[in-house]
């Protein structure tokens, strides 16, 4: 794996953590970072042994590790931006943003703390949202004279529905993480000192599957999410055919009918 100045990757078994470093920004994402991201994240996704991904914040530059997920995308970078600079950072961040929707991998996203404007988008592109119970969120942009640039306008109102979406955007509000659970934003709300056990243990129930089934299953609930029903449900129809095609599903329905626990999965 290539050494990165604004990452730190940590492997635990079959599931990487990412963590997004940069201690004097509150890991704001600048150009630099979101290319860091799209190295890291197209090295992990050719990594078979990586069964799922975990990002986080790193720390912040007294050493508290509850301080900020994300604090947004790099103010003092934006500032200087024209309009064709803009789009083109837009466009840097939306490749590393559409691998974490999109790779292989189960993406999970630990909120510890600040999740606003850019942070709050790249927790969107991952899969699923685990905040600790000091987490705050919000698109803050509007305020700034911006819109959110990193999918934002278009991935809350997936998540959270337009009237939700519109409200959190329109007002710059920030929501804790009580809230954003109750809305729909967040899968769960842990004490801060749960977040990355709980990541881990959900991380290693995923892994613990048939990787090349929940990699499947991730394109099928991706692919349909803006097809009509009747062309989703087929699609979902030729997947389950090509699951039907392989060794894990010999293996996991041979240990049912066997009614063996222990399961010995080749992800292929
Ligand atoms: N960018 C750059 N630096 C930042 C950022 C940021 N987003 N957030 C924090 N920092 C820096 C601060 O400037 C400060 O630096 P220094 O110590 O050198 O003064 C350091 O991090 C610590 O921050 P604070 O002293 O402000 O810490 P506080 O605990 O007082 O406050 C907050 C924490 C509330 C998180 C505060 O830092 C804050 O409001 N940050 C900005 C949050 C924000 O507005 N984020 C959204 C940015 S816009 C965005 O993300 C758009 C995304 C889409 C772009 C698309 C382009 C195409």
């Amino acid at each position: 794996m290539s050494e990165f100045k604004n990452l730190i990757l940590e492997e635990d078994g079959d599931v990487a953590v990412l963590k997004i470093s940069r201690p004097a920004a509150l890991n704001a994402l600048n150009s630099e970072t979101l290319e860091e991201l799209n190295v890291a994240l197209t090295e992990i996704e050719a990594r078979d042994d990586i069964k799922v991904l975990i990002l986080t914040g790193g720390p912040d530059k007294k050493g508290n590790e509850f301080k900020s997920f994300v604090a947004g995308a790099d103010i003092s970078e934006m500032v200087k931006f024209s309009a064709a600079d803009a789009r083109a950072f837009g466009m840097r961040a939306s490749v590393p943003f559409f691998k974490l929707q999109n790779m292989r991998q189960v993406t999970i996203a630990a909120v510890n703390g600040f999740a606003l404007g850019g942070g709050c988008e790249i927790s969107m592109a991952c899969d699923i949202r685990i905040a600790s119970d000091n987490a705050i969120f919000g698109q803050p942009e509007v305020g700034l004279g911006i819109i959110p640039g990193f999918g934002g306008t278009q991935r809350l109102a997936r998540l959270v529905g337009m009237g939700r979406a519109k409200e959190l955007i329109f007002t710059a509000s920030n929501i804790d993480a009580n809230e954003a659970y109750r809305i729909g934003l967040v899968n769960k709300v842990v004490p801060a000192e749960e977040l990355m056990p709980t990541a881990k243990k959900m991380a290693s129930k995923i892994a613990r599957n048939a990787s090349y089934a929940v990699s499947i299953a991730k394109a099928a609930i991706n692919n349909g999410y803006d097809m009509d029903i009747q062309n989703a449900v087929e699609m979902e129809a030729n997947l389950f055919g090509i699951t039907c095609s392989t060794e894990d599903k010999a293996e996991g329905m041979g240990a049912f009918l066997e009614g063996r626990k222990e399961k010995n999965f080749k992800n292929f």
